[in-house]
């Protein structure tokens, strides 16, 4: 089938707002697959989702680089060599609902639960390639500004975002103009025909149906990027003359998420439990530890998955319990560099990059769990 036609809506997602269209999946359900299948990707759109022509759409290059050049999608597969990248997307208003619950305060924006996550093989071509194909002249500063014109968004007539240029001309920054998904065409849910994947940094900068790309020594005028995707100071309770003082969210924080437990009686009476960790920016998730005695242990779970410096991690583990039931899980990442995920984040207005320790609470469980069964 066209791509193009394929109908946006997977009965698998939870619809968090009907238009634009944002769904979520269950998290249970999201890690029982290492590389996300199409129907268990969330979709995050602050526009209705156009179903473009890939014969007529175009993607230029341009600014501060000394050709600029348009390509359509069947010049640039023919122009230049496709690479793959596997990458975890991931919105930074994942966790957002926990965030409003732990600290029992409102936060701006769709209630987010902890699905808003999903690790895919991208391909497409090297953004530093084509940049190199069009002049680019390196200095320190730049921006590299994406923006997407085929559609108004709901605050903004236009869709645009930026990330240092620095971070797209990097070897090791795997910047890419994707054009596929897990080996096929992006769904027009996801951008079809093009879209930007930049490894580890947050959904935002994943600039969907991306038509122009620029290198500036300005960010670009968009709400997008000016005035929303901001961890404001906890104290800023209206946003207001706050915006233009605080830099865009760039990179993920250090996290992690317990996605399921089950309760088994044999051998022994245990738990067992498992989750997905995001990466933040000093390095690829080392290991997850859980606790079931609200932090006084912490047991070392398996690493079930994980490819490269910018995919998802997913974890499992066995606890043996004896008695009654924890009254919660929790979960937390370790880096590379040894960081570890914090306890508790900061309260933000926009409730964005929530990474308090991933938390399942057992108390309210009913019935009899001596059986085997899933809590
Ligand atoms: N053109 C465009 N690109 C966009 C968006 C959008 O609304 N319009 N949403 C952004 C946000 S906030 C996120 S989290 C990701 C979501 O990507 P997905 O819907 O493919 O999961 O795309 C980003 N790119
Ligand atoms: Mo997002």
């Amino acid at each position: 089938m066209d791509p193009s036609t394929q109908t946006p809506f997977s009965n698998r997602l939870t619809v968090l707002q009907e238009q634009p269209y944002n769904a979520e999946p269950d998290t249970a359900a999201l890690i029982a697959h290492p590389y996300t299948p199409d129907e268990l990707i969330y979709c995050r759109n602050h526009s209705p989702i156009k179903s473009l022509d890939a014969a007529a759409f175009t993607v230029s290059i341009g600014g501060i680089v000394q050709n600029a050049l348009q390509f359509k999608l069947e010049e640039l597969k023919r122009i230049f060599p496709r690479v793959e990248v596997v990458a975890a997307l991931q919105c930074a208003g994942n966790r957002r609902k926990v965030m409003g619950e732990r600290k029992k305060r409102n936060v701006d924006g769709v209630k987010w639960n902890e699905g808003v996550i999903c690790n895919v093989k991208w391909a497409g071509v090297s953004m530093r390639q084509l940049l190199l194909a069009a002049g680019v002249r390196t200095q320190s500063g730049l921006h590299l500004c994406m923006g997407s014109h085929v559609v108004a968004c709901s605050d903004d007539n236009w869709f645009g975002t930026s990330i240092p240029l620095d971070k797209a001309m990097d070897e090791e920054g795997d910047v890419i103009l994707a054009y596929e998904m897990n080996g096929r065409a992006l769904t027009p849910n996801h951008g079809y025909p093009f879209r930007v994947v930049v490894p580890g940094y947050t959904g935002v900068r994943w600039v969907k149906w991306v038509d122009s790309i620029i290198v500036s020594e300005r960010q670009p005028d968009n709400f997008y990027h000016k005035r929303d995707y901001k961890v404001l100071p906890q104290e800023v309770t209206h946003s207001g003359g706050w915006w233009c003082k605080i830099d865009p969210l760039q990179f993920n924080p250090l996290n992690s998420v317990v996605a399921s437990v089950s309760h088994r009686s044999v051998p022994t009476p245990s738990l067992y439990i498992k989750g997905y960790a995001m990466a933040g920016s000093s390095g690829q998730v080392k290991t997850v530890e859980v606790s079931v005695d609200t932090g006084r242990t912490w047991h070392k779970a398996d690493i079930t998955y994980q490819e490269g410096r910018w995919s998802w991690t997913l974890w499992e583990v066995s606890i043996d319990i004896s008695g009654s039931l924890p009254e919660r899980v929790w979960c937390r990442a370790v880096d590379e560099s040894g960081a570890v995920q914090p306890a508790d984040s900061d309260w933000n207005l926009r409730g964005l990059a929530y990474c308090g320790y991933g938390e399942k609470d057992l108390t309210r469980v009913e019935g009899n769990v001596g059986r085997d069964c899933r809590l």
